[in-house]
């Protein structure tokens, strides 16, 4: 679990991601995919170009739902039941496209939030999105 100094990263930077989740997500998602060509076939629906509309709203919806948990750093499991759900049974996202996506993520951080984005800060989002990680992909049989 997260320390009270770990949850305090979070809850700092949350704020400021907030305003921007289409933009920072979608440029997340842009960078897996150009980084990391094979996360592409999930989204085989989508038009994955630089910038798309789509890509944004997804983007958005990924960094919403970091917005939520959170939102709920004492109940991590609860906020994000549902979603496990569905990438457990539905979406079936091999576990190991968490990380880089979880990467990715943090290099946009560290772009967007220079000042913000200490080391310490780092560490403290590296296991905040690992433990999202592994809800989601907890209910994986
Ligand atoms: Zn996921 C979906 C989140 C990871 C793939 N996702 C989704 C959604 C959300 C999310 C919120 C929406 C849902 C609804 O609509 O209801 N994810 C998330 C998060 C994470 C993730 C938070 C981490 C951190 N995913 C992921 C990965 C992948 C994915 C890694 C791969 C690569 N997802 C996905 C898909 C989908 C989703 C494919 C579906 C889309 C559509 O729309 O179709």
């Amino acid at each position: 679990p997260l320390t009270a100094s770990e949850k305090a990263f979070i809850l700092n930077l949350w704020p400021k991601i907030a305003p921007r989740v289409n933009d920072l997500g979608g440029d997340a998602l842009d960078r897996l995919f150009l980084s990391f060509p094979q996360t592409k076939t999930y989204f085989s629906h989508f038009d994955l170009s630089h910038g798309s509309a789509d890509v944004k709203a997804h983007g958005g919806k990924v960094l919403s739902a970091l917005g939520k948990a959170a939102s709920h750093l004492n109940d991590l499991d609860g906020a994000l039941s549902s979603l496990s759900d569905l990438h457990a049974y539905n979406l079936r996202v091999d576990p190991g496209n968490f990380a880089l996506l979880s990467h990715t993520i943090q290099v946009v951080l560290a772009i967007n939030f220079p000042n913000d984005f200490s080391a310490e800060a780092h560490a403290a989002w590296d296991k905040f999105l690992s433990e999202v990680a592994e809800i989601l992909t907890s209910k994986y049989r």
